[in-house]
């Protein structure tokens, strides 16, 4: 099995994490002796053991003298788990191969250092952009204190996420909702604004696929909302948080809310009476640990975030189909092409009958 083949099956693994370990990053180790594998882990929950550990654990043979091939360096520091590093070094593992180096100051190059002054081989960047991404969430939390914002958006070919009579079931295909909810599964939040609850009604649940109910969040300045959406009555309401201007937050409906176990929370609003989401998402991933946030819409919500630069990953599911003069994807608001966000597409793909297409900030 060569370096490369050991570390994409250490991605495999870290994988299964998906959904278990936010804020903390998916990891993944396999021991290789000889070019076989004899033990293997994931970090399977926030705040259980690391996955260099779990496959010293797992393993099959002695590890002395075994290479450890590992998706993120090894942690050097003591936090909810001792540290990786010490562990590899006090198991004679003699060679250690990293995905990418940790983003975390508390490690970042630590570890690496403390593996070669103990006399071990150290190579970094194998599969470097394939881990990069893998722990993309990760890197921008404990880099910025902020979670990682990504747009879902179902639209027309020209740029329409509604007709211009806000019809908006079923733009995109079949296919294309499914991967959505496999979407769902894997970010911490879902997240929508109050148009797009008052006309949609949606459950923003997960179905058609296997994968943990994320954290629900819909804005609602005033609490205006009628406390009859499926976001607030269904099974889920105790994953449902309602942002609200502070005012709002200790009225008599936002009573009402916490009643059926729905989390309501006051946030800061301009002079203009509009939230200030920034603030807002520091607090969900400081009081929540909400790393990762999916923004289904609608285009208000989306224009403000594009505007306030809130936005690091696109996904954009494109149907064959005009809706000439419908609801603009984010607005229209940006008044001249040098204040047009410049994107990178990561990937492309079709999907039933539609394109789907991952872009990340430029
Ligand atoms: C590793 N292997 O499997 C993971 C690492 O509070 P703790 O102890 O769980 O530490 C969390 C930090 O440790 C996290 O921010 C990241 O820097 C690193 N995660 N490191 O060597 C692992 N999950
Ligand atoms: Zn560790």
């Amino acid at each position: 099995m060569t370096n490369e083949q050991a570390m994409a099956r250490a991605i495999e693994l870290a994988l299964r994490g998906t959904g278990q370990v936010s804020p903390n990053p998916r990891v993944g180790c396999v021991l290789l002796k000889d070019g076989r594998i004899i033990g293997e882990g994931w970090h399977q929950k926030f705040g259980a053991p690391h996955a260099e550990r779990e496959a010293i654990t797992n393993a099959t043979e002695d590890v002395a003298g075994a290479t450890a091939v590992v998706t993120l360096e090894p942690c050097s520091h003591t936090g909810k788990q001792p540290s990786c590093a010490d562990l590899l070094i006090e198991r004679n593992i003699s060679h250690v191969i990293i995905g990418m180096q940790d983003a975390n100051p508390l490690v970042s190059g630590n570890g690496i250092a403390r593996l070669r002054a103990a006399g071990i081989d150290v190579t970094v960047g194998v599969l470097g952009e394939e881990c990069a991404w893998l722990d993309r969430t990760h890197t921008k939390t404990i880099t910025t204190k902020m979670p990682y914002i990504i747009s879902k958006t179902g639209q027309s070919l020209d740029g329409c996420i509604a007709s211009h009579s806000l019809e908006s079931q079923w733009i995109t295909s079949q296919g294309s909702r499914q991967v959505v909810h496999a979407l769902r599964a894997e970010f911490d939040a879902v997240m929508i604004g109050k148009t797009t609850a008052l006309v949609d009604n949606p459950a923003l649940t997960v179905r058609h696929v296997e994968g943990r109910q994320p954290w629900r969040i819909v804005l609602d300045t005033s609490l205006e909302l009628p406390p009859t959406l499926q976001l607030f009555t269904d099974e889920f309401t105790t994953k449902t948080i309602v942002i609200c201007g502070n005012t709002a937050a200790t009225s008599p409906n936002a009573r009402l809310l916490r009643e059926s176990g729905i989390q309501v929370l006051g946030c800061d609003t301009d002079s203009h009476g509009i939230l200030i989401l920034r603030n807002t998402f520091r607090e969900m991933l400081q009081d929540y640990g909400i790393a990762s946030i999916m923004v289904e819409g609608g285009s208000q919500l989306l224009s403000s975030l594009l505007q306030e630069n809130l936005i690091d990953e696109y996904h954009f599911f494109i149907a064959p189909i005009i809706l000439g003069g419908g609801k603009q994807v984010f607005g229209n608001f940006l008044p001249t092409l040098a204040l047009a966000p410049k994107l990178r597409v990561v990937s492309s793909e079709k999907c039933g009958e539609d394109w789907y297409v991952v872009a990340v900030a430029g």
